[in-house]
C-alpha cells in the first residue's frame, strides 16, 4: 500500500492547527502508520530539502523548518501520495484554493503549515530520513 510523509510546519504547531490538519486526514480516510513530534537536527532538514539547496529561499527554508517542533506523520492509503497533495493545495499560498489546508490556513509561500511527499521515490527517501525502522 502507498505511503506518504506529512509535515505539520512549526508555524502549524506554534498556531495550534495539529489536531485540524490531522482530524482532515483522519476523516479523508486515510491511516496513520506512524507520528511523532520532534525538533528536527540541521542534518535531518538538509537531507529533507537536498533538492532545494542553492535555491534562493534554501537557507530560510532550513531556518524555519527548524525554528520549533514540528509533526510528522507517515500515511498510508490508496493513491494517499496524490490525496494528500490535493489536501495541502499549492505551494503558494495566492494559487492555493479555499477548502485546501494551505488555501484554509496559510498566506505565505514559505510558512505555509504542511509539506507532503511529491512522489513514490520522494516519499521513500523522506520516511527513511525521519523514521528509521519503517
Ligand atoms: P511543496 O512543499 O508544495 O512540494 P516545494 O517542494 O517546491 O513545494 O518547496 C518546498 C518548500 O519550500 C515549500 N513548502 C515552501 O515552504 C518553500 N518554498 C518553495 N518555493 C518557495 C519560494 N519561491 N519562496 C519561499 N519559499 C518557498
Amino acid at each position: 500500500m502507498e505511503k506518504t510523509l506529512l509535515i505539520i510546519k512549526p508555524d502549524a504547531v506554534e498556531r495550534k492547527l495539529v489536531g485540524e490538519i490531522i482530524q482532515r486526514v483522519e476523516r479523508k480516510g486515510l491511516e496513520i502508520k506512524a507520528l511523532k513530534m520532534e525538533k528536527i537536527s540541521l542534518e535531518k532538514a538538509e537531507n529533507h530539502y537536498i533538492v532545494h539547496k542553492g535555491k534562493e529561499f534554501y537557507s530560510n527554508l532550513i531556518n524555519f523548518i527548524t525554528s520549533g517542533p514540528l509533526v510528522l506523520i507517515v500515511l498510508e492509503g490508496k493513491d494517499c501520495i496524490k490525496i494528500v497533495r490535493n489536501m495541502a493545495g499549492s505551494t503558494s499560498a495566492v494559487e492555493a484554493m479555499p477548502g485546501t489546508i494551505r488555501g484554509d490556513f496559510s498566506t505565505d509561500m514559505l510558512e505555509n503549515i504542511v509539506h507532503t511527499s511529491d512522489s513514490s521515490e520522494s516519499s521513500e527517501r523522506e520516511i527513511k530520513n525521519f523514521f528509521k525502522n519503517l
